[in-house]
């Protein structure tokens, strides 16, 4: 049996606020034409399927697109709900949507029930745990005197080997979870898991399957040969301009994980980021390569330009992020009640608005902060 092992699409999320619906839907319509070329006879999806738990009209829309193409290549599709997912939401019509091949792994009470694939070997045992919250999951697992992540996936993978136990030799088994599992690497797109506590879960809490499909942690990464992050499949923030985007092809044969194979996304716009004075920018020939990327760019003129990002986005229509750090300045930390200590009003908005700009207010300037500042003290007189 060949497997096809995905998560974190995120369908809906904006990137810097740019809508990425087009490119998530390029990018993962294109995992039907995998299907057909891999012979692959089921998606795994990880969790966090939506950026949100109210995705918008258009992200669901989008989302039966794509799932409706890897559906119609030939594929079974597995998913479990993430942090990011509403379970109750996504899980809605499960028993309908089984029937016609989308398995909707949302509930707790029967993740100990697997999807049953088969091939000419016989039965596979698909389990999908659907993102446990620890506390709520705790009472949903009638556990008590414990706590954190680890106690409510290890009575999950608990329940799992029990009932993979029943089934008798020979049947062959994968989990799909969505966790952080001890030794993953994070980047700046994945929200924590858990607020205070223990997020981490060790990757012993996993053993007794042939293949566990995770999700959550955004880069793809081997923790160990059956244990595997697929990652998101576009970046989500520029943490992640070095990853790889890609999937994971697992191949199960009569005694359980036979290989797997990894196989490279493409990329709709690459991520770069560049530093440098605003009038390099806008004129070294060195910087062409750029202009048709994710843009994250830092100036270093001595004085904050004008309209920088306005005039940035001529040359680089997808720079989406402006950063300042002027040369040489920047130093001086003065603490909020020394900045102001004995200062007029006046002197100390003249004084803000150097700091933040590497330069003192012109003419211009220093008369619409005295109006603002004369309107003020109007309205509190
Ligand atoms: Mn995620």
């Amino acid at each position: 049996m060949r497997l096809l092992h995905t998560s974190d699409w995120h369908v809906g999320r904006t990137f810097h606020g740019r809508d990425l619906l087009a490119e998530q839907e390029a990018v993962l319509t294109g995992l039907a034409d995998v299907v057909v070329d891999e012979r692959i006879d089921a998606v795994l999806i990880a969790g966090d399927l939506y950026d949100r738990a109210v995705p918008s009209a258009e992200a669901v829309e989008t989302c039966v697109r794509i799932l409706t193409a890897i559906r119609a290549a030939g594929a079974d599709i597995v998913l479990i709900s993430g942090n990011h997912d509403s379970a109750q939401r996504l899980g809605a019509f499960g028993g309908f949507a089984s029937a016609g091949g989308l398995h909707l792994c949302t509930r707790i009470a029967t993740l100990s029930a697997p999807v049953l694939l088969a091939d000419a070997h016989g039965p596979v045992a698909c389990y999908g745990i659907p993102y446990l919250d620890p506390d709520p999951a705790l009472h949903a697992l009638e556990l008590t005197g414990c706590r954190g992540h680890e106690a409510v996936l290890g009575e999950a993978m608990r329940r799992i080997r029990a009932d993979l136990a029943g089934r008798g030799e020979g049947v062959r088994s994968v989990v799909l979870s969505h966790a952080f599992v001890v030794g993953g690497e994070v980047s700046e797109s994945e929200r924590r898991i858990t607020v205070g506590g223990v997020e981490h879960v060790p990757g012993g809490t996993f053993s007794g399957v042939d293949y566990v499909a995770l999700g959550h942690l955004h880069g793809p990464q081997v923790l160990a040969e059956h244990l595997r992050y697929s990652g998101s499949p576009l970046a989500y923030s520029f943490s992640e301009a070095r990853h790889h985007k890609a999937v994971w092809l697992v191949e199960l044969d009569a005694s359980g994980l036979a290989g797997v194979e990894r196989k490279a996304l493409p990329v709709p716009r690459k991520l770069a980021t560049a530093t440098g004075r605003i009038d390099e920018l806008l004129t070294e020939p060195d910087y062409a390569e750029l202009e048709d990327c994710y843009l994250s760019l830092t100036l270093t003129d001595p004085v904050r330009p004008l309209e920088a990002m306005r005039r940035l986005q001529q040359r680089f229509p997808h720079a989406v992020h402006l950063d300042f750090r002027p040369d040489g300045g920047g130093a001086s930390q003065l603490c909020y009640r020394e900045a102001v200590r004995g200062r007029t009003d006046h002197q100390i908005a003249e004084r803000f608005v150097d700091d933040c700009r590497g330069a003192p207010p012109g003419e211009r300037e220093l008369s619409l902060l005295t109006s603002a500042i004369e309107s003020v003290r109007g309205r509190e007189a």
